[in-house]
């Protein structure tokens, strides 16, 4: 486990963040740049949430939103209607608001252009989130474990105790379907390590209150366009190995995704696949963003479990990243070949 920063720690419970957002009817609820599904899942499972109270006491629930930022995954019109979130591409938040909850992410860098609107608003914010790293001044009130598998887990309390269920077996079908859409993808539908017993109790409860888990794996995981398959192909057939073949590297260029006609959002899990590897203990995938001069490179890094599991949120937090200890990502100003060479010096030091 990595060191985790200084005032990165709860400094309330959900059943007080619950009891304070009860009743607001003007609610905004960020998350992380280029949602994944854990980021939309906690944040719909939220707004959902506040809204069935404020609506159930004759209120007008309709400024409870969720904003925000970067590429949006193609199934967003499978699982949100187009009242319940907005986009800073049409916009921004309104100024006026009673709440402000972020979700899935303590860091300023990841809101990118949602993060003015939640500096000037840090003592009206709360933070929930489950990653090992983040800037506790983001908000007066934060929760912050990183022993949950997914955001949606603290996430579901807090609306359990909002719709005043007994368990979350008991919550509507509409928001329970997005609580199980972030169990489900931030685990890689419970088969990465960081999948526990609570989570899959959690899983049950939500499909028990009526989500459809084959909708949503249909929905979000086999509509898939070739294009994201052809970069596939492209990325694992140049893919090295480093060190004693211990670590797997591949990389996808501008040129790549071009040739492919692959959106920038298609990269997504393929660092996974090269961990089918035998002997492998960590893999990289790198996104060239922008060519050089100005070189920007994403790299999305992931370890196998196990005895002697490498973390790889030290890895990335060395190269100005962060995440989890099995699956981090940093954006670093750097060519493919730099960012490459700083990853494999990096983890080599981590693999010993
Ligand atoms: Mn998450």
């Amino acid at each position: 486990m990595s060191e985790v920063a200084a005032g990165w720690t709860s400094t309330t419970t959900l059943e007080a963040i619950a009891e304070w957002l009860r009743g607001k009817p003007r609610v905004v609820v960020l998350t992380h740049a280029k949602p994944d599904g854990d980021a939309i899942g906690a944040t719909l499972g939220l707004v959902r949430s506040m809204r069935r109270v404020v609506s159930a006491a004759g209120g007008a629930a309709g400024d409870i939103l969720a904003w925000y930022t970067g590429p949006m995954p193609g199934w967003m019109g499978d699982i949100a209607s187009p009242d319940e979130w907005g986009h800073t591409d049409r916009g921004m938040p309104p100024d006026a608001s009673d709440a402000v909850v972020v979700c899935d992410t303590g860091s300023w860098a990841q809101l990118e252009g949602l993060a003015d609107y939640v500096r000037s608003r840090r003592s009206q914010t709360a933070v929930i989130d489950h990653h090992l790293t983040g800037e506790g001044e983001m908000g007066d009130r934060l929760w912050v474990e990183p022993a949950a598998a997914a955001a949606c887990v603290p996430v579901a309390e807090v609306c359990r105790v909002l719709t005043g269920a007994s368990t979350c077996a008991g919550l509507a079908k509409d928001i329970a379907e997005p609580l199980l859409l972030g169990c489900a993808t931030d685990t890689g539908w419970y088969r990465f390590s960081n999948t526990n017993a609570r989570l899959l109790r959690l899983a049950a409860d939500l499909i028990d209150a009526g989500a459809d888990q084959p909708r949503l794996y249909e929905v979000t995981e086999q509509r898939q366009r070739p294009a994201r398959l052809y970069a596939i192909g492209r990325a694992l057939s140049g893919m090295r190995l480093f060190h004693k073949d211990q670590l797997a590297v591949a990389s996808i260029t501008q040129k790549d995704i071009g040739d492919t006609e692959a959106a920038p959002g298609d990269t997504g899990g393929f660092a996974d696949m090269m961990l089918a590897i035998r002997g492998v203990r960590v893999a990289a995938i790198l996104t060239e963003v922008e060519q050089a001069p100005n070189a920007v490179v994403k790299m999305s890094v992931r370890s196998k479990p196990g005895p002697g599991a490498v973390d790889v949120n030290t890895i990335v937090s060395g190269l100005g990243g962060g995440g989890h200890a099995r699956a981090a990502g940093a954006k670093v100003r750097m060519t493919l070949a730099e960012a490459t060479d700083a990853l494999v010096k990096a983890t080599s030091e981590a693999l010993g």
